[in-house]
């Protein structure tokens, strides 16, 4: 999505959990993503990411310039990043314990139609005791936090200042476990975790999400 913001070129690789990641680590001296690769400077973490982002090109400035913003939008990439990338992750993983549709929609599509029957046929009970469970406190606070977002963006475009930033980034791309946006692919798009997709109280923060990506997605297409 930064990169999208940025109009910068770039190509995507998907990485294969597991072997995948063996070449991740050789590459970055990690295994997590994103990475990215920028001539010989290969960079790892989002937020490193986003900053090197900034050193090319100014516009939108993702790291406002204004302390008071900086701190704001430091602290809201923060916690997207930690407590809400944890909470929905296991959102996301019982849902899918739940559902063998969205269970098969997640894996990547040439996985073999052998090995999509037996995950469909896994019972529910044996996926789920496999995960960490969110525990009712922490779905209580995402939903407190998220509906409170939800009002936020109901009466501003962006978390913080006049202008797109890390922030509105890092909360967006979070968003998108809970609700799979259009840029997800035809097979996610619209699924998610039910309770959050489906609830009244996020509508305004699901539309903006879509907001964000259409101007993000639609803007450099149309442009291409
Ligand atoms: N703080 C890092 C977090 C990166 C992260 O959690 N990546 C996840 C996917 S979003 C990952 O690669 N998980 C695989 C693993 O940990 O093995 C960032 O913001 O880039």
């Amino acid at each position: 999505m930064s990169l999208e913001a940025k109009g910068l070129n770039y190509i995507v690789r998907e990485i294969r959990p597991g072997l995948g990641q063996l070449a991740l680590f050789r590459l970055s001296g990690q295994r997590q993503v994103p990475v990215l690769v920028d001539g010989p400077n290969v960079l790892t973490d989002s937020s490193v990411i986003i900053r090197h982002l900034d050193t090319l090109t100014q516009e939108p400035q993702l790291v406002p310039n204004n302390p008071q913003e900086a701190a704001q939008a430091h602290l809201l990439e923060d916690w997207a990043d930690t407590t809400l990338a944890r909470a929905v992750r296991l959102a996301l993983f019982q849902a899918a314990s739940n559902d063998p549709t969205l269970r098969i929609a997640l894996l990547p599509e040439d996985v073999p139609e052998y090995f999509q029957k037996v995950l469909r046929g896994v019972p529910c009970g044996l996926i789920v005791g496999l995960s960490e469970i969110l525990s009712q406190g922490e779905l209580a606070s995402l939903l407190t936090s998220l509906e409170q977002l939800s009002r936020l963006v109901e009466s501003q475009s962006w978390l913080i200042g006049e202008k797109m930033s890390i922030a509105d980034i890092a909360l967006a791309a979070q968003l998108s476990l809970l609700k799979f946006p259009q840029s997800s692919g035809k097979n996610l798009y619209g699924k998610g975790c039910p309770g959050f997709l489906d609830n009244p109280a996020l509508t305004a923060l699901f539309n903006w999400r879509d907001q964000l990506e259409c101007q993000l997605f639609q803007k450099n297409s149309s442009a291409s």
